[in-house]
């Protein structure tokens, strides 16, 4: 579980007259060298890797993606595909060779509202794909604070969960279709809008989620659904996380059509939002020990009496002590305050200072269990330690980031970040979680994979990259632990 600290080693050089004939193939535009240009792809969102090509490419189209990509492996050329940096594992960190961006791929080819589906290129801005859904009068759910700028291709590369994974799935249930540049250049076109077909092995799961390293997503069918016509957000405070799992059955039992989100914090997640972040503002009258952001949301024209239903569970939960206060939105404006907290949590996290991050899953009754031991083992290691416990947990998801002590640097902290890590993913195993519920493996958590995958697993995992990257050229060193 490496936490390296960032180098700034020269980039290999890429083989002599290989820059020549990418520049002809895919024009000025498409191939980034100076240095001031490339530094932009070279760093990631954390600060925690720093990465090294000589190139980055910028192909506008399927057909120059795959000519750049013949071209790279001609020459024995690795190959690190990046959407809109945003990953959280270091997945679409360069280790040398080149760099293949997709934002000029960045067209929405076709929105067909009756069948509920959309055509995009791999290097739409999440927000955009949204936005194209929502102007033919449907939904594309997909929906996570980096929607403004990580890219659609990098969303279904990472299998992206984010908020209303509960209803909707995560970014592999929204796929329809895909098209990708394999590593030696060829194109699979699996553009299909079908919602049925079984035709052997389907070949789309294995792309979605690999995090690049078996080919570059070109293009994507995606699924689209009714637009709801009504939402209502809420946030409670509550006692504790046992209190939001059984609040979290209550609203599945309730009103489990309509539960659109359901995500939680401690209290340290919020306070660290609301003192770091700006525009972020608790509307209830005292500090709570843990709280829940709970959204319902209706389709149809009726909405079946949302709110009635949500202030009805919402009683009934207080009347049973699992909610001691809770504000439901009355305006727009208050709701995206609400969300703008949940947001914050997020975003506190750099300011915050350096921290051994966990985005783990487990059953979502094992929950408070797994914060239980899992707290105690961090405090064995620091016991100042700040420890933000949030995200998804009506899907068991728990961004678990043990934040260094506001008295320690950042580079003191760093080598405890090993041995919190380890005792952590013991403790999630432990419960039959998993190590990466939404962000992946990448560079982060390869020793992970060694640990607690099973060998029969990590075999066919290996099966599966040699038949379809027998060169090793396509991200590289990313997602399977070293051999
Ligand atoms: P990148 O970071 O560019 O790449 C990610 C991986 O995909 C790399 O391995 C890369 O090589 C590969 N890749 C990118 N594009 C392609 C392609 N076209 N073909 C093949 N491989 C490709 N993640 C969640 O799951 N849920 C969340 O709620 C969530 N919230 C976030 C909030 C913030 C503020 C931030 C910064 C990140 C968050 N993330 C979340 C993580 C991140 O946004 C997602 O992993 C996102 O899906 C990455 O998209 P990207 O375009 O930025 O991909
Ligand atoms: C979120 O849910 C993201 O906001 C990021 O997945 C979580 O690692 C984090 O802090
Ligand atoms: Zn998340």
């Amino acid at each position: 579980m490496p936490d390296p600290k960032p180098t700034t080693t020269e980039a290999p050089p890429l083989p002599d007259g290989l820059l020549d004939r990418l520049r002809e193939t895919l024009g000025p535009r498409g191939v980034v060298t100076d240095a001031e240009a490339l530094a932009p792809y070279l760093s990631e969102w954390r600060n925690r890797y720093q990465g090294r090509s000589a190139a980055v490419l910028r192909p506008a189209s399927t057909a120059e993606t795959a000519d750049a990509v013949r071209l790279c492996a001609e020459s024995g050329v690795a190959i690190t595909p990046q959407g809109g940096n945003t990953g959280l594992v270091g997945g679409a960190v360069a280790e040398g060779g080149v760099i293949v961006s997709t934002e000029r791929l960045n067209r929405i080819r076709s929105v067909d509202a009756d069948t509920f589906s959309m055509t995009v290129e791999a290097g739409c801005i999440l927000a955009d794909v949204q936005a194209a859904a929502a102007e033919a009068g449907r939904l594309f759910p997909l929906s996570l604070g980096a929607e403004g700028t990580c890219r659609i291709g990098g969303n279904l590369s990472t299998n992206a969960g984010g908020i209303h994974v509960l209803r909707y799935g995560n970014a592999r249930d929204l796929v329809l279709g895909l098209e990708v540049v394999l590593p030696d250049g060829r194109v699979w076109d699996g553009l299909r809008a079908l919602r049925k077909d079984n035709t052997g092995y389907a070949l789309k799961h294995l792309f979605l989620g690999a995090e690049g390293t078996l080919g570059i997503i070109t293009a994507a069918v995606l699924r689209l659904f009714p637009r709801p016509a009504a939402r209502e957000t809420a946030l409670c405070a509550l006692p504790d996380a046992a209190a939001a799992i059984r609040l979290f059955g209550r609203c599945m039992d309730a009103a489990g059509d309509v539960l659109n989100a359901f995500e939680c914090s401690n209290r340290t997640g919020v306070h660290l939002a609301e003192t770091l972040v700006e525009g972020v503002t608790v509307p209830l009258s005292t500090p709570s020990p843990f709280y829940a952001l709970i959204e319902f949301a209706a389709t149809g024209a009726d909405d079946g009496g949302l709110r009635a239903r949500f202030e009805a569970v919402l009683a009934d939960a207080m009347e049973a002590g699992l909610v001691t206060d809770a504000v439901l939105a009355e305006t727009e404006a208050q709701t995206a305050g609400l969300w703008r907290i949940r947001e914050g949590i997020t975003e506190a996290q750099i300011p915050a200072g350096l921290c051994a991050k966990h985005d783990v899953s487990v059953p979502i009754s094992q929950i408070p269990t797994f914060l239980e031991r899992a707290e105690a083992e961090v405090r064995a290691v620091d016991p100042d330690i700040r420890l933000v416990a949030y995200g998804h947990f009506g899907d068991g998801n728990i961004h678990f980031n043990a934040v260094r002590p506001e008295t320690v640097t950042d580079e003191a902290f760093r080598p405890r970040i090993p041995p919190i890590q380890r005792a952590v993913h013991d403790v999630t195993m432990a419960l039959n979680g998993s190590f990466s519920a939404e962000h992946g493996v990448g560079l982060m958590k390869r020793g992970d994979v060694a640990r607690y995958r099973s060998a029969v697993e990590v075999d066919l995992m290996r099966a599966v990259k040699r038949a379809v990257d027998p060169k090793n050229l396509m991200n590289p060193g990313k997602v399977l632990p070293p051999e």
